[in-house]
């Protein structure tokens, strides 16, 4: 069963002034269709290599599937962390949980903009959920794979490809990151988290 590009939650020019409709068509339209091409490619392949009993080009294979499919999954999640109604702080369960593992809000903020924006080239900052220990953690991911933890299941991720922010904010990466807390959809992010 292939997998499909998920249609945005909102208009390409839903997300202005923060995010140009330029940069989320670009961005959807050909750069997560990408990803979702590439992995629909990838299993093809390893489809392939069942049934020909060739498995000569098994390594190329899983990094093909752990590429595009950790930048599929990252970009369906992205998409819905974003509202033209979000901004604010978070409440509930996952205000709760944000206190108890990062002190409080603004830590938390502050936190997760440090790791986001120091992410080495390209990748995200990610706030996961680790069920292991029961708590969130911030996280960095290099490309959308390195650097990942075990276990940890992404509530919320932020895109600092420069394909996510160059046409609106050029290289300053840290001025869009602090932006998207303008328009972050806590409430979709809140029932992520308790799913989780
Ligand atoms: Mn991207």
């Amino acid at each position: 069963m292939p997998h499909e590009l998920p249609d945005l939650p909102f208009e390409y020019d839903a997300l202005q002034p923060f995010l140009g409709e330029q940069t989320l068509q670009l961005h959807h339209g050909r750069h997560h269709r990408g990803y979702v091409d590439g992995l629909n490619q990838a299993e093809e392949e390893l489809e392939g290599a069942r049934r020909d009993d060739d498995f000569s080009r098994i390594r190329a294979l899983c990094d093909a599937v752990a590429f595009n499919y950790s930048g599929h999954l990252f970009h369906s999640i992205f998409w819905t962390c974003m509202s033209p109604d979000g901004g604010g702080e978070p409440s509930g369960a996952l205000a709760e949980q944000i206190s108890k593992d990062f002190e409080d809000f603004p830590t938390f903020r502050e936190q997760f903009l440090a790791a986001t924006n120091a992410v080495q080239g390209s990748g995200w900052g990610v706030l996961g959920w680790q069920p292991l220990d029961h708590k969130l953690e911030i996280v960095q991911a290099e490309k959308h794979q390195d650097l990942a933890q075990w276990g940890i299941v992404p509530v919320m991720v932020l895109d600092v490809w420069e394909h996510a922010y160059y046409l609106d904010y050029q290289n300053e990466r840290s001025r869009f990151t602090e932006a998207f807390f303008d328009v972050i959809n806590w409430e979709a992010i809140g029932e992520r988290f308790e799913q989780a």
